[in-house]
């Protein structure tokens, strides 16, 4: 395989949906195939996610370019990976991680370091001639993903929407992946109906999900409970519903605020809120549903609901292998979620997630940005890694049907290999 050594790395600076400047990477092989890769960006970003490297020039892009990521990627980055064998993915981003030096990828930018470490393992899977999904899970890979669809969006999201980030719809019951999409789609045109009916706007957000002004947090789950319904869909048991509050980016002074409904909650009281909603609603998965450094909350939360509830730490974990051991120990949440850009490398990105899948009672959920492309690594990853589970949005918007489109393409190739995990991989059932 002495041809798959790589010849050339390029960068260049595109766009992501919000309209905001990422760094997209090429990678060309000695055999002339090549690669790329789009980086995606959050807005609700962990304090413990590695560093997006952004030039802060505030005449460009309000401070937002990435020609410095760009130029590491170009200059240092390349000079070290020139030469290098495409297919050894674990010395590739072991030589990045290395050569960036720091513990969160701030010399040369996360952004930089991931863009190079995706495009090299598409580049690898075009010059073995299979797709992505097969280069990195082997022909065995067939298992796609129960798919969480946020069709609310709130916080960070939507302005004047929840103060909860994300209420999304987990198609449990469907028999396949296909069918999901479609349960999904039908709830999410349901639920437009019934926002029009009710003079609520119907303008959506930064994933795709409607981003009505309501009456407070509760009303959005009751909402999707009659639209599940109203869809003609067994609320819990053809679909149920996951949680994504966000609420690092609600925590401040030892408390929670609850702006829309003028409350301050402690860490007990948002554990209180949370068992009362699982009692009430059928929800299935909840993610950051405490801040990311209360670990003592994410204890309590986690000896209260975590038999029957997925509790997913995002800004807690940040794909992050060191504090998913801690948090493991801890008995601190019980899924992670995985986010390529969060940790800078696929191979870290890999690592965590494995961790995770291999730990009775643990589960790992493939996730998108916020901030996201048309790039679609993490449909192919979900699938080889065997994640059973992938949040990329609603079923609307280019960036985000890109991901289930791809999924749906993934099932067809496989034909009658290809199962479907439903809820079977959700924390508390396996
Ligand atoms: C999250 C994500 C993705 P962001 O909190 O899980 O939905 O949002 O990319 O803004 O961090
Ligand atoms: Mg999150």
């Amino acid at each position: 395989m002495a041809d798959d050594r790589i010849a050339a790395v390029t960068a260049l600076e595109v766009l992501d949906s919000r309209g905001n400047p990422t760094v997209e990477v090429e990678v060309r092989l000695e055999d002339g195939s090549t690669g790329r890769a789009i980086v995606p960006s959050g807005a609700s970003t962990g304090a413990h996610e590695a560093h997006e490297m952004r030039d802060g020039d505030a005449k460009r892009f309000g401070g937002k370019g990435v020609l410095d990521a760009m130029t590491n990627v170009e200059t240092e980055v390349a000079d070290a990976v020139v030469g290098q064998l495409a297919h050894d993915q674990q010395g590739l981003d072991r030589l990045l991680v290395s050569l960036d030096g720091t513990a969160n990828k701030s010399r040369l930018g996360a952004n930089a370091l991931l863009g190079v470490s995706l495009a090299v393992a598409h580049a690898s899977a075009a010059s073995k001639g299979v797709p992505l999904y097969v280069s990195l899970g082997g022909t065995d890979a067939h298992l796609l993903p129960l798919p969480l669809f946020n069709v609310l969006n709130g916080g960070k999201h939507a302005e004047d929407s929840t103060d909860f980030q994300e209420f999304m719809l987990a198609p449990v019951g469907a028999p396949t992946f296909r069918e999901a999409v479609r349960y999904g789609v039908e709830v999410y045109q349901a639920l437009k109906k019934l926002l029009g009916e009710r003079g609520f706007s119907t303008n959506i957000g930064d994933e795709g999900g409607f981003a009505p002004s309501l009456a407070n947090n509760v009303a959005a789950v009751e909402l999707l409970v009659e639209a599940i319904t109203a869809a003609g869909y067994r609320p819990g048991e053809d679909v149920a519903l996951a949680l994504d509050p966000a609420t690092t980016e609600l925590y401040e002074d030892g408390h929670y605020t609850l702006k829309s409904e003028g409350r301050l909650l402690s860490s007990a009281e948002m554990v209180d809120l949370w068992a009362d909603w699982c009692a009430r609603y059928p929800i299935v998965s909840i993610e950051d549903g405490l801040a990311e450094d209360d670990w003592e909350g994410w204890q309590l939360l986690t000896s209260r609901l975590g038999r029957t509830i997925q509790l997913v730490g995002d800004d807690l974990l940040v794909t992050n292998s060191e504090r998913l051991d801690r948090a493991i120990s801890l008995n601190a949440s019980n899924a992670i979620l995985v986010k390529v850009n969060q940790i800078g490398t696929l191979t870290e990105a890999i690592a965590a997630t494995q961790t995770a899948l291999s730990t009775p009672g643990w589960a790992a959920v493939m996730s998108h940005r916020s901030g996201e492309t048309e790039d679609t690594t993490i449909a192919d990853l979900a699938v080889a890694l065997g994640t059973g589970q992938i949040k990329t949005g609603a079923t609307a918007r280019g960036e985000r049907t890109a991901k289930y489109n791809r999924l749906l393409r993934i099932e067809a190739q496989l034909g009658a290999r290809a199962s479907y995990a439903g809820g079977s991989m959700l924390s508390q059932r396996r």
